[in-house]
């Protein structure tokens, strides 16, 4: 049991979601793919420009890519960050719901990539 104190269940890759659309099992728009990462166009948008950018492998929130592969999130914000410039110029905020609590529903790492108008702060 994980003494981790965000709230996350443990999803085995066969039943993740966002690793099926990796493994081209469920459809998506999909932006570009990278030797490390996927971007794909959310499927309720919110901006103009919303791609989801995953890493091939799974991991399950942006803690723990971090720890375990830096370089594959690394690679993630810079395709997020050429998306953005493409589609919108540059300016985008890129989100990471890290647990249920705090909006994460699918627990594969995702950076949300928002862009395309104006945002406000703090968020809800
Ligand atoms: P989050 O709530 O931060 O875990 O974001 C999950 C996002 O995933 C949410 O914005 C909607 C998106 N999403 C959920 N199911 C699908 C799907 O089947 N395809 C695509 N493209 N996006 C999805």
């Amino acid at each position: 049991m994980s003494t981790d104190p965000i709230s996350a269940p443990d999803v085995a890759p066969a039943d993740c979601l966002f690793c099926r659309i990796v493994a081209g099992e469920i459809p998506a728009s999909v932006v570009e793919r990278g030797e490390r990462v996927l971007a794909f166009r959310d499927i309720d948008p919110k901006a103009p420009t919303h791609v989801l950018v995953v890493p091939l492998e799974h991991h399950r929130d942006v803690t723990a890519i971090a720890a375990a592969d830096p370089a594959a999130l690394a690679e993630l914000v810079a395709l997020g960050s050429r998306i953005a410039a493409a589609e919108a110029g540059g300016p985008y905020r890129l989100v990471f719901n890290t647990g249920a609590e705090v909006g994460q529903s699918v627990f594969h790492v995702h950076g949300h990539v928002l862009a395309g108008r104006s945002f406000t702060w703090p968020p809800g």
